[in-house]
């Protein structure tokens, strides 16, 4: 007998998460025989996550789709890709012509950000498209740490980074990194990280509504009630101020609005906010006096605080934290990359946009735009209610937001009632099911990779390029390649200059992301600069070197780096400051609000082998006990008569959901959590093992009018709910599954 010898092993770096772990793939031919880290990638160290080895999975996929499909009456019929593209077009442009630009909406999904192809050539599909309806992901996210970054520093990407690999104490609000594998944080193995910190004597403190799996390897954990982080963070700062004393050192020279920090922060001391968010003030005080005595320290905040009320609060006053404390942009504090291709210091060309606010407002709720986005919780009711500017046609792209935006029943109703949607997507799923055209583009493993984004984002200073695994089958279309056909045909359709057009999409075609991504290399710092690379880092360079270059560790850069006027760093910008206002308001009201009893808090979750709503239909992802699980703590359970296994229903304003019940004292009392990215059941999605898993949907229950603000962010944390056990006496009393 012989055995298959592997033909090929192929390096690359996996592009479903954040973290960028180095894979080593064994093939032999068109097959994968095995997926497991690279030992010599020198930032993941041979670290990856139960979900690498899916790449195989979703390459080999029955349900994906390997051809355009159109809706029919009698269900999805194949089509040819020259049909589909020029149907599309035609489609989108009948709308624009009767109805105007804006009737056409786009909104792009998380995957986007993973696909450097899709990053470098949607831009020139949404200039064809010139609507004022832009939507993505980023606004159920990070939309925070944007405007925050936009306001402080000048730029909405030059985003602080902590310094994990040297910090003395880190201070993690509403992130769970050992199982997210890290965000806004490019750390692969967080884990090891996290014990080299105890190791060298630091500490780790977790501030979460869950006792999650980071705060059982922290050092301390406290409970926090949810949505109220904002009051918890002005008591540090208040701390840091006006009891320790502001150390800004270096950061003196050119920061303004310390005096205005100081002056805010005097009302919020640890004794006034401790009813409302639960921490008893001594606990703040010390931790905020241990944060400020520590050699080095850093305070980081993901999802959890983005996506509440006050997200935008949240994530200023953490970065205020590490300006006050002397830890902003030093080592072992909150730092700055100089990736190769640099989206905020680069030359125009290859530079992402610094950001903007309120150029243009929502038609409907009248909520501004963000760097040329509108706020996903609004996309329902702007399709929804009839009036000149009513969305008509929807085109989505690696999105899936009838389950992970606000409110995805109204968004089904909204979907249904298009006049066209096209979804550039490889499944059928939740919300494409809806769509009338489907273009699925190519796999992971049959596309180059760069992390245009997330090397901006690391712990340190790094570069890799993956070439593809296999050629892509005839005919297939990248994401890249679906975006230029459609703007070439729209270009047309517009009646745009002919000769122009032509020229743009035949040099764009030539150039491909892989020679823009050459440009952008070589024009970044250390391309013409010849360190560490001789004579500059180009591709080619880059592809000599299969599991990717260490650049160094972060240094410090400001104030060079900031793109604000006169390169000054403002501490108290006055958007933020003034919605200091409506936190005293909305969490400080002079009498207590009444809670009637079944009345709780509901948060999210993720775990290590979910990510967001798309890899379900994975099985060896979803095997073994179910995770759509509501955690409820063991008094509400007791007081509201749930047991372990148990129904629960679970309603909020605007909808009702059924799950089984976790009695857990992981989550505080008063609060519940439910996973998000679930809810296969609904009809029409062709999904065959996630199906089997469904589970339901948190945003059947979370609310498209919860929002923050000042950014628009979707407001998920703390979420008020109602809760009763489901008694199924009979049929009629069935719960109604997502
Ligand atoms: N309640 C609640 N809701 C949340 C969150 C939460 O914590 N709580 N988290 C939010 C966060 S952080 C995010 S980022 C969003 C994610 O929100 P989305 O990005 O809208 O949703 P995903 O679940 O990531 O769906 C990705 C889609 O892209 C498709 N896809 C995968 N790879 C590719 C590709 O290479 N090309 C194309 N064209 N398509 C691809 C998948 O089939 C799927 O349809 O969800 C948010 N929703
Ligand atoms: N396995 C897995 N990994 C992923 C993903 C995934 O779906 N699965 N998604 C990827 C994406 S798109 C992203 S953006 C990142 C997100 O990465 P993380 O931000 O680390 O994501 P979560 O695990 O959702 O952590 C959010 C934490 O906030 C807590 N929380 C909820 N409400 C509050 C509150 O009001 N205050 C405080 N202090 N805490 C609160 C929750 O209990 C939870 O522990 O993960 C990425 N990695
Ligand atoms: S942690 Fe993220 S990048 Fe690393 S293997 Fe898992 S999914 Fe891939
Ligand atoms: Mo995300």
């Amino acid at each position: 007998m012989t055995t298959a010898v592997p033909s090929r092993t192929h390096f690359r770096t996996c592009n479903l998460c954040e973290a960028m772990c180095g894979l080593r793939i064994e093939t032999d031919g068109q097959r994968v025989l095995s997926i497991r880290g690279d030992d010599a990638d020198p930032f993941s160290q041979g670290h990856i996550c139960p979900k690498a080895v899916a790449l195989q999975d979703l390459h080999e996929d029955p349900d994906r789709l390997r051809q355009p499909v159109r809706r029919t009456a009698t269900g999805w019929e194949p089509l040819s890709w020259e049909e589909a593209l020029a149907e599309t077009a035609q489609r989108l442009h009948a709308v624009q012509k009767a109805h105007g630009k804006n009737a056409v909406a786009i909104y792009s999904g998380n995957p986007t950000v993973h696909n450097h192809g899709a990053m470098l050539l949607l831009p020139f599909f949404l200039k064809a498209l010139r609507t004022r309806n832009k939507f993505s992901a980023t606004s159920v996210d990070q939309l925070p740490h944007h405007l925050a970054s936009y306001l402080m520093l000048g730029h909405q990407l030059l985003i602080p980074v902590p310094d994990v690999d040297r910090t003395h104490f880190m201070l993690i609000l509403g992130a769970n990194p050992v199982a997210s594998n890290g965000s806004l944080m490019t750390a692969p193995g967080f884990r090891a990280r996290l014990k080299a910190l105890q190791q060298r004597g630091g500490k780790a403190v977790v501030v979460d509504p869950r006792k999650t799996e980071t705060a059982r390897l922290a050092d301390e954990h406290l409970f926090i009630r949810p949505g109220t982080d904002a009051l918890w963070l002005l008591a540090v700062v208040h701390v840091l101020v006006h009891e320790v004393g502001a150390r800004l050192g270096r950061l003196a020279a050119f920061t303004d609005g310390l005096a205005h920090v100081h002056e805010l922060s005097r009302e919020f001391t640890p004794e006034h906010v401790a009813p409302h968010t639960g921490v008893a003030a001594e606990t703040t005080r010390r931790i905020a006096r241990a944060f400020a005595e520590a050699p080095s320290a850093v305070c980081y905040g993901r999802v959890g605080v983005s996506t509440q009320a006050f997200g935008g609060l949240c994530q200023w006053l953490i970065n205020v934290i590490n300006v006050v404390s002397g830890n902003f942009d030093r080592e072992g504090g909150a730092m700055f990359t100089r990736p190769a291709f640099d989206l905020v210091g680069g030359p125009p060309a290859m530079r992402m946009s610094r950001g903007s606010i309120g150029r243009w407002k929502s038609r409907v709720r009248g909520l501004p735009e963000f760097s040329g986005e509108l706020p996903v919780s609004v996309l329902g009711e702007e399709i929804l209610t009839p009036g000149e500017g009513q969305i008509r046609a929807l085109v989505t792209s690696a999105g899936n937001p009838v389950v992970s935006t606000p409110n995805g029943r109204q968004l089904d109703e909204a979907f249904a009632s298009l006049d066209f949607m096209v979804s550039v997507d490889p499944y059928i799923n939740e919300t494409t099911r809806h769509a009338h055209i489907i273009l699925p583009p190519v796999t992971q493993l049959e596309r180059g990779h760069f992390d245009l984004i997330f090397n901006t984002f690391a712990v340190r200073n790094t570069v890799k390029y993956s070439p593809p695994l296999f050629p892509p089958p005839p005919g297939a279309r990248h994401d890249w390649e679906i975006f230029l056909e459609l703007k070439h045909h729209l270009d047309r359709l517009h009646g745009a200059p002919r000769v122009r057009g032509e020229l743009s999409y035949q040099a764009l075609k030539a150039l491909g992301p892989e020679r823009l991504l050459d440009l952008g290399l070589r024009a970044g710092p250390y391309g013409f600069k010849p360190r560490p690379f001789r004579p500059g880092l180009s591709l080619a360079r880059l592809k000599a070197q299969p599991h990717g270059v260490d650049l160094g560790a972060l240094r410090p850069c400001l104030p060079q780096r900031l793109a604000t006027r006169e390169r000054r760093l403002q501490l108290a910008p006055e958007l933020l400051v003034g919605d200091l206002q409506r936190l005293r308001a909305t969490l400080l009201p002079a009498e207590a609000p009444a809670r009637s009893d079944g009345e709780l808090l509901l948060i999210g979750r993720r775990h290590v082998r979910d990510n967001n709503s798309w890899m379900h239909n994975v099985a060896k992802l979803v095997s073994g006990k179910p995770r759509c699980t509501l955690m409820v703590h063991p008094e509400d359970a007791r007081r509201l008569g749930l047991r372990e296994g148990g129904e629960a229903r679970i309603t909020s304003r605007v909808g009702e959901v059924s799950a089984p019940v976790t009695v857990t004292d992981e989550v505080m009392p008063g609060v519940v959590s439910l996973p998000h990215g679930y809810g296969h059941g609904r009809p029409g999605v062709q999904l065959r093992v996630a199906g089997a898993h469904a589970g339901v949907s948190i945003n059947d229950l979370s609310d498209d009018r919860a929002i923050d603000e000042i950014s628009g962010n979707a407001a998920f944390s703390g979420l008020h709910v109602r809760i009763e056990p489901v008694e199924c006496t009979g049929r009629d009393e069935q719960p109604t599954i997502g």
